[in-house]
């Protein structure tokens, strides 16, 4: 068995939690945030039979979009002290960061 935590956006975790529920894997949702951007997300966390990796992975991939993100960073080489001067940078968000680890034990008491 594989524990996997999938990282994805707000928008997409609704409809990803409906799929991977009629495909019979077991989910849970936690509210998380971006360490970057400072906002939202989802994160999923999974407990996967081995053969069933590659089912769920592309079940993310194919309800998971990228979408563009304005975020401001301060341009250290404007500012001082007292001055900052925030600039908009564009970031590409997504689809998903997927973590797969090797599960040493599994059990429900
Ligand atoms: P955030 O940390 O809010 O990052 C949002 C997006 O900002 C990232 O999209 C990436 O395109 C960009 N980004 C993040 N850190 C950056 C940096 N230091 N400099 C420039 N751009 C940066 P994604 O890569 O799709 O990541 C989406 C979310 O997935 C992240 O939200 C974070 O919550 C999580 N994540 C991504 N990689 C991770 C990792 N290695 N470990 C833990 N969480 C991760």
């Amino acid at each position: 068995m594989k524990f996997i935590m999938a990282i994805v956006q707000d928008e997409d975790a609704i409809k990803l939690i409906d799929k991977l529920s009629e495909h019979r894997f077991m989910v849970t949702k936690m509210a998380s945030t971006g360490g970057f951007l400072r906002t939202g997300n989802t994160t999923l966390i999974c407990g996967v039979d081995d053969e069933r990796v590659e089912e769920f992975i592309s079940l993310v991939e194919s309800n998971c979009k990228s979408r563009k993100q304005i975020t401001s960073v301060n341009a250290s080489h404007l500012s001082t002290a007292d001055n900052y001067v925030p600039y908009p940078v564009e970031v590409a968000v997504g689809g998903a960061t997927i973590f797969v680890l090797d599960v040493a034990e599994f059990r429900r008491v």
